[in-house]
């Protein structure tokens, strides 16, 4: 064979290389192209080798020159291809390639629950008349429930069927979902002495049956202020209070003789809602079997306390006319809050 025709098959063996490492978009098909050509056992290059056998002896060793610089150069190619597939793929982008420059998907933030926003906005405006915000457990025992708050063994609020009862072992003290947050009252007196200004806001539970103003579940908030020289007009200008700041100025309120066996004056605390009144709570002057209960003097201190219905105050504020729409789980309803 003629060394010009043996230089020639390695030009189109390099040419044919080239072209084809420029098509490569992948690792499969760089693999693909380095077998066709540099291949060990039938690569193209492999082949052209076989022929430097039958050069002149006096043109082998230029041949072999020649096939040495065109397997260098495949080798280099194909290095720079694995290298552009690697690092440098933004430089020519394939299908499936991430643009950055594309605006991201919407992040749909979720909000506050509006009786989480009720019991905030309540706890910020008592803060600001020093009332600091306690919690107490949503289980309890009969003494913080009830017996603390003057309300003896045979009293039917302490009913079975008033009351979500544990069940607890053969012997034990009953326990119960709390059925109302004065037994936050109790706690508090019992472990600091007056002068005290507190609010509690949590669950209570009650098997009542659900309508547009009850729910088995809901929450109050408890109010205590124990000071020397408080009187029932304390009181009510600290719920005034709290009922203007929540619901603004136009409020109208009323109280109306009630009784509660922790109170004494007891009073229920009703507002005005389209031409209606709806009763929030209750309310009066801590009775003095209570102060004793948790070793307060009743001669020396006295104070008041108040509860509130926070579904009720927040069904006001908010418009809703029945307050199973806050629990249903609606987020078409919960989203306008
Ligand atoms: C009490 O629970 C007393 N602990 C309130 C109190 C505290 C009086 C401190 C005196 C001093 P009552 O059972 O009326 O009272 O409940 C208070 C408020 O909770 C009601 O006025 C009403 O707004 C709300 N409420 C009662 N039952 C439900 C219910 N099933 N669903 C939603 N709100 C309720």
């Amino acid at each position: 064979m003629a060394i010009e025709s043996f230089v020639a098959e390695l030009e189109a063996f390099r040419e044919a290389a080239s072209e084809s490492l420029g098509r490569v978009a992948d690792g499969a098909g760089l693999e693909q192209a380095r077998i066709e050509f540099l291949g060990a056992r039938s690569g193209r290059l492999k082949a052209i080798q076989k022929l430097l056998s039958g050069l002149v002896a006096t043109d082998r060793p230029a041949g072999g020159r020649h096939f040495n610089e065109a397997k260098a150069a495949v080798t280099a190619l194909l290095a720079d291809v694995q290298e552009r597939l690697v690092g440098g793929g933004a430089a020519r982008p394939t299908a499936d390639a991430i643009d950055v420059t594309l605006p991201g998907d919407p992040v749909r933030l979720g909000h506050v629950h509006p009786i989480t926003q009720t019991i905030r906005r309540v706890q910020e405006i008592m803060a600001r008349l020093g009332f600091e915000s306690v919690d107490g457990p949503e289980v309890e025992d009969q003494w913080h429930n009830f017996e603390a708050l003057a309300i003896p063994a045979e009293h039917p609020a302490r009913d079975p069927l008033d009351n979500f009862y544990l069940a607890v072992a053969r012997g034990a003290d009953p326990l119960l979902l709390r059925s109302q947050t004065s037994t936050v009252q109790i706690r508090v007196m019992e472990n600091r002495r007056p002068p005290l200004r507190i609010v509690s806001l949590g669950r209570v539970y009650r098997p009542d049956t659900a309508d547009a103003t009850h729910y088995p579940m809901f929450h109050q908030v408890e109010g205590l202020l124990i000071e020397p020289g408080t009187t029932m007009a304390h009181l009510k200008s600290v719920l005034r209070q709290l009922a203007s700041s929540f619901l603004g100025g136009d409020v109208h309120v009323r109280y109306r003789p009630s009784f509660f066996p922790f109170t004494e004056p007891s009073v229920e605390f009703d507002m005005q809602w389209g031409g209606r009144w709806i009763e929030m709570g209750g309310a009066g002057m801590v009775d003095p079997a209570v102060l004793a209960a948790v070793g307060y003097d009743p001669d020396e201190v006295s104070g008041f306390a108040f509860g509130l219905g926070v579904e009720r105050i927040a069904a006001r504020r908010y418009g809703v006319a029945d307050i199973r729409d806050f629990y249903r789980n609606d987020v078409r309803f919960l989203r306008q809050f």
